[in-house]
């Protein structure tokens, strides 16, 4: 008898100490295992003496289903414990703000590209492409533009061989449609033109629209109207513009599109050097040269040309005063637009 109160006097003291499953299991192998300490004298309850043996048992039964219950209940408390522990380390904070994804946005010079592109597509003009890395040839000697022209040198042109060079301009996409197909012929050429210049007016690389309408009676006044009508779609109905006289080898008159300043409307300003005009276009009739070294007969066609720099145009729509910020990847600057 005293064994058995030992023995259960031993597993309150042990259990009292238990905190987790695997200690619990520990205690459970301990006294009811195959050689568990409570196992060993249920075994031995055969060997009490008849007289002893109803008391013996019964103290020993209460003792086994003392340790029965026990286990039972603490397992249960334990594993109890041990799921509200799990929830919350798997707890979910759906308080906390989502993870901001910036969106990209188009480009300033992308978006004035695109409106400059559908004004004439919308005009009935095609849109037409070609290399960057353009011949010597196409670039400036089937524009008229000899060996000896001050467009040609070095300073402005990045040369890649003595034949090869970045275009300067979108003029010789518009030379090879000629070579390869006949007038009527209506069509734009956007595009990027490298030049060997940086400052905060001019980058190395800029974009380019040129335009090109041949047919056999095209005249200045159709090169006039056409161009009104763009500058009064892009700027403006109202908006005043003039053509001025200029000079270009390709083309044959020449001029120059300016708008009445839109700073100052006309007063004079900074921006417009106190002249009420800013330049926003060049322009001309195809020079017969031209139209001879590409294979139309300048007998039977005439043309009108023109070319404008995108950058300015973006900057003239949205009052930027350096060139610059369209390729410092700024996002402050990009967002605006
Ligand atoms: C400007 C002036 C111009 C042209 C470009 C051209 C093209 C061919 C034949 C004749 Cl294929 N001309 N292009 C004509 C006049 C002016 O550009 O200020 N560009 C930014």
């Amino acid at each position: 008898m005293d064994d058995l109160l030992s023995l259960k006097q031993a597993f309150i003291e042990e259990s009292a100490s238990v905190s987790d499953l695997s200690g619990l299991q520990g205690l459970r192998v301990k006294y009811t295992g195959k050689k568990g300490l409570l196992t060993a004298r249920l075994k031995a309850l055969s060997a009490v003496s008849p007289e002893q043996r109803p008391a013996y048992g019964k103290v020993l039964n209460e003792i086994k289903e003392y340790i029965e219950g026990f286990l039972k209940d603490r397992e249960a408390q334990l594993k109890e414990g041990e799921k509200d522990r799990r929830l919350l380390a798997e707890r979910i904070d759906i308080t906390i703000p989502g993870r901001h994804t910036p969106f990209g946005r188009r480009h300033p010079i992308n978006i004035i590209l695109a409106e400059i592109t559908d004004i004439f597509v919308s005009m009935g003009f095609g849109i037409a492409d070609g290399p960057e890395v353009e011949l010597d040839h196409y670039n400036f000697e089937s524009l008229n533009i000899p060996k000896d022209h001050p467009a040609r040198d070095m300073q402005d042109t990045y040369y890649v061989s003595d034949e090869v060079v970045l275009r300067t301009h979108t003029s010789p996409v518009q030379v090879r449609v000629m070579e390869q197909r006949k007038p009527p012929l209506r069509i734009i050429a956007p595009g990027k033109v490298y030049r060997c210049d940086a400052d905060v007016s001019h980058t190395p690389m800029f974009h380019q629209v040129e335009g090109l309408m041949v047919d056999t009676a095209v005249t200045f006044s159709d090169l006039k109207g056409i161009l009104e009508l763009f500058v009064h779609s892009f700027f403006g109905k109202g908006t005043p513009v003039r053509f001025r006289p200029s000079y270009f080898p390709f083309t044959e008159p020449s001029a120059e599109v300016d708008i009445g300043c839109i700073f100052c409307g006309g007063k004079g300003c900074r921006v417009c050097k106190t002249t009420g005009w800013l330049e926003v276009l060049g322009c001309g009739m195809v020079n017969p040269r031209v139209f001879e070294m590409a294979g139309y007969d300048p007998g039977a066609y005439t043309g009108f040309a023109f070319g404008m720099g995108v950058e300015r145009m973006t900057m003239l729509r949205y009052s930027i005063n350096d060139i610059r910020l369209f390729y410092e990847d700024d996002l402050r600057f990009l967002g605006q637009f």
